[in-house]
């Protein structure tokens, strides 16, 4: 195959390859698996099929057996998941770029600019022996559900196409973001707190001071009782209940504090609502409309499709919502026509997600099953979602299709 050094790079670079994955597909298997891994970052079924160009690629470290792929993104089968803590080996990976290995022992965190009194720079070892609070999370993607703007609504979002398993549910242990604060020495005057990682590009995303001291907002080294995985940012990294996933930052090497509010590729371009409902001169110097909270949902711990046996089923399933816990959860047979009550499973967690069950008596034939979840404060998920060009926050309730016998 002959194909010149520029057009393999723009190639690359449509398939949003980094330079880095792209120098070690040539080195593994030339231009052509340079070609084969582009084809493959269109389409994540293909790359789920595996072979060495995919396995160079490959940005997570952890086996990717138990997942469905996308070219950069593992997605968690939520009908393995039994617990209100996801494992470990199960929890979705989310990365920009590849995982990258840190040594602890040449580890450091750095909380510097002008919100802060002074500098400081902690060891891991520094950061173990703060505070320690451990708290009971769900984290999800902006572009959880992405897929459904196009399977349901009929209009495709760009971005990894998740379905429903770009989320789930973990005991993090850490310190409060606020006590790393408190021994810079916060200023009055401090606005915005933007985290930086460790990885290629140190993607990073600010938010404001008033997150920032919350008291569940905490940098964790522990997920689920064990020193956190590489792929979801060891030694260190953020954890913003109720925010989208992006705010919690892994592979965290740097608190910048600012006096002034702070626009990055995170908060302008990229995790903002663009499309006609957003004017994007309303929202300069961000090119659409922000996103903090994530939305209020419930997914059937099913497959997409799904297949089922006839007879008495208790299907199960997960839901959550950012600012309450979990009230009811209710299933439609007839795309919400009529609802009836799930079973929850204790216990509900503030920002954890619930589980649910509903039992039903399942006659051969294809059918839709649709739930939806209200929390605390009424908030339910609303029946249409507006179209946002890249996929974010889809919350109207799900039609899931199901074929029985
Ligand atoms: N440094 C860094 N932090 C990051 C990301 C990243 O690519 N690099 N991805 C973010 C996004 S978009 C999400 S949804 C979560 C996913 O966390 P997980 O991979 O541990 O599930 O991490 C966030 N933190
Ligand atoms: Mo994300």
């Amino acid at each position: 195959m002959s194909t010149s050094p520029d057009a393999l790079a723009s190639l690359a670079a449509e398939a949003s390859l980094s330079r880095r994955q792209v120098l070690s597909l040539l080195g593994s298997g030339g231009a052509a698996a340079v070609l084969a891994a582009c084809g493959r970052a269109e389409d994540g079924a293909a790359a789920a099929e595996g072979g060495d160009a995919a396995a160079a690629i490959r940005p997570w470290v952890k086996d990717s057996a138990p997942f469905i792929q996308h070219p950069t993104n593992l997605e968690t089968r939520l009908e393995r998941i039994e617990g209100l803590l996801t494992p470990n080996d199960q929890f979705f990976v989310r990365n920009h770029t590849p995982t990258p290995r840190i040594d602890a022992a040449t580890y450091r965190l750095r909380i510097e600019g002008d919100g802060i009194e002074r500098p400081v720079e902690l060891a891991y070892e520094d950061v173990l022996r703060l505070p320690s609070r451990s708290v009971v999370a769900y984290l999800e993607c902006a572009g959880n559900w992405r897929r459904f703007f196009g399977e349901v609504m009929g209009t495709p979002a760009s971005g990894s196409q998740w379905g429903t398993g770009g989320v789930g549910c973990a005991e993090w242990t850490g310190t409060p973001l606020s006590s790393v604060l408190d021994l810079a020495g916060l200023r009055r005057t401090a606005v915005d707190v933007n985290l930086l990682g460790l990885d290629e590009g140190e993607f990073n995303r600010p938010m404001s001071v008033g997150k920032a001291l919350d008291d569940d907002t905490i940098l964790v080294y522990a997920m689920n009782g064990e020193p956190l995985p590489p792929d979801h940012g060891f030694p260190l990294r953020a954890v913003v209940p109720g925010w989208v996933g992006s705010n919690s930052v892994k592979w965290l090497g740097r608190i910048v504090v600012s006096n002034e509010k702070v626009w990055v590729k995170n908060n302008t371009t990229s995790y903002v609502m663009m499309g006609p409902d957003w004017p994007a001169d309303r929202f300069a110097p961000a090119e659409g409309g922000p996103i903090n909270e994530q939305s209020i949902k419930s997914a059937l711990a099913l497959p997409w499709p799904a297949r089922l046996e006839a007879g008495e089923r208790t299907v199960r399933g997960f839901a959550y919502s950012p600012g309450a816990r979990v009230a009811e959860v209710e299933w439609s047979l007839d795309g919400g026509g009529t609802w009836r009550p799930a079973r929850l499973a204790d216990p509900i967690l503030q920002h954890a997600w619930a589980r649910f069950e509903i039992f039903w008596n399942a006659p051969a034939g294809s059918h839709t099953v649709t739930v939806r979840a209200i929390d605390e404060l009424g908030n339910t998920q609303p029946p249409n979602v507006p179209f946002n060009e890249k996929g974010y926050l889809y919350n109207a309730p799900l039609p899931h299709p199901v074929r029985v016998g």
